[in-house]
């Protein structure tokens, strides 16, 4: 859709959401935005703008702190989450008829069910096997032979390794396409995953809140950007601090409102995820908005003797040295009144040479003192199947 077209779209499905007719979408930037704790003191249901009886699904967020946060579906809004994960599915290369092998987790998480019904919608025949058991995993993908994988990309390295263990080289896996997401992940991870699984793999978005997968992902053609499905979402990014929108490029908080959903609309969701947008026209031919690849959420920042850090920003900076991988995790600890950070991270090649690079490397882009320790291959843990937690934060125990 050409991009007036789509900007009318939105303002008509905006002042239908609001309640009155709207002179242009920047009339949103005078509305409050909506935070996780608006959402938490409504627990469970409280929100809820439909009848109960028309709810037909119920997905939770993880929560990791206190209670979690429940979401509720009418009929149109599952077909809703069907519609933009087949979307999603789409613009990576899948097609009707190929079949999807569904490693997120099924329940309460929206990943496992959000990409089992849209790989039905799409016409896939869908496997789903949920998170974990490895090993069944890889005999289901060995036998099956499905075209395509959806799994948090931290479980994909696990698959990859665990297949290249018992000698099964990336042409004889018959997956082309990986679907990866609910996690922060980078360029150098997506290189070591498709090569060693033989796919294409690219960056799926989204948050229970506002749908679950679906609110944005890349596409085959250009890998550069996430698509977000802003005829569903409309993305605002705005700075942390002052909350005003940001300049095109630049990089802030992530704010999503829901234009067509019906049980659990959001104006102004402030997701905490830092991103940033790109209207420039995409080789694919979509004139869906580009957001950068989410670096994590601004409470996953670890502030480090005054310096804001964020993992993903860690791993990218140090898999520019070929001789590491992306096993890795940060350890927090206190000695005194000080915040110390260590990164653990696997090598083959340990030495002093190389540990002195990467910590060389680490100051000169941050600006602050993070330690390295290099660890054996196969000595961190790994993902089981679900998100892999990063950061090993001691300071509290
Ligand atoms: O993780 C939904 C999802 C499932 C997305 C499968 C993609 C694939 P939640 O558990 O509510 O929902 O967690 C949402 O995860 O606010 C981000 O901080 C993070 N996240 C999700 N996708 C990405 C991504 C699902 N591609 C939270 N890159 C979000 C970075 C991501 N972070």
């Amino acid at each position: 859709m050409p991009r007036p077209e789509l900007e009318a779209l939105q303002l008509r499905r905006l002042g239908r959401l609001v309640g009155r007719e709207l002179g242009s979408l920047d009339e949103l930037q005078s509305l409050p935005f909506t935070r996780k704790e608006d959402l938490r003191d409504g627990y469970p249901l409280g929100r809820l703008v439909v009848p109960r009886e028309q709810i037909r699904r119920l997905h939770a967020s993880s929560g990791t702190t206190g209670k979690p946060t429940v979401v509720p579906y009418t009929r149109s809004d599952l077909d809703l989450f069907a519609t933009v994960v087949a979307r999603c599915l789409a613009a990576a290369g899948a097609q009707p008829g190929m079949t999807l092998h569904n490693a997120y987790g099924y329940g309460l998480f929206t990943g496992g069910l959000g990409f089992h019904d849209g790989g039905e919608r799409l016409g896939l025949a869908v496997v789903p096997v949920s998170g974990g058991m490895t090993e069944r995993q890889l005999t289901l993908i060995s036998d099956l032979r499905p075209d395509v994988i959806a799994c948090t990309p931290s479980y994909a390295l696990t698959l990859a390794q665990a297949f290249s263990e018992r000698g099964i080289a990336p042409e004889e896996i018959s997956l082309t396409i990986a679907m990866l997401g609910a996690e922060p992940w980078t360029e150098a991870m997506r290189r070591e995953i498709d090569a060693n699984l033989g796919v294409r793999a690219v960056n799926v978005y989204g948050l229970s809140e506002i749908i679950g997968p679906g609110v944005s992902s890349e596409c085959s053609e250009e890998r550069s950007g996430l698509h977000v499905n802003e005829d569903h979402f409309l993305p605002e990014v705005v700075d942390a601090e002052s909350g005003e929108p940001v300049a095109e490029g630049d990089r802030g908080v992530l704010v999503l409102t829901t234009l067509t959903k019906e049980a659990f609309p959001l104006v102004r969701y402030w997701t905490g995820d830092i991103t940033s947008l790109d209207r420039s026209p995409c080789s694919c031919g979509r004139t869906l908005v580009r957001m950068s690849p989410p670096a994590g959420r601004a409470d996953d920042m670890l502030i480090v003797r005054g310096v804001n850090v964020y993992p993903s920003q860690v791993e990218a900076i140090l898999l520019e040295l070929p001789e590491l991988t992306p096993y890795y995790r940060i350890v927090i600890a206190r000695t005194g009144t000080l915040d110390e950070a260590t990164v653990e991270i696997e090598t083959s090649e340990a030495g002093a040479e190389l540990q002195a690079r990467a910590e060389r490397l680490l100051l000169q882009t941050i600006g602050c003192t993070i330690a390295v320790e290099l660890r054996a291959p196969g000595t961190l843990p790994r993902s089981e199947g679900g998100k892999l937690s990063r950061v090993d934060d001691r300071r509290r125990t």
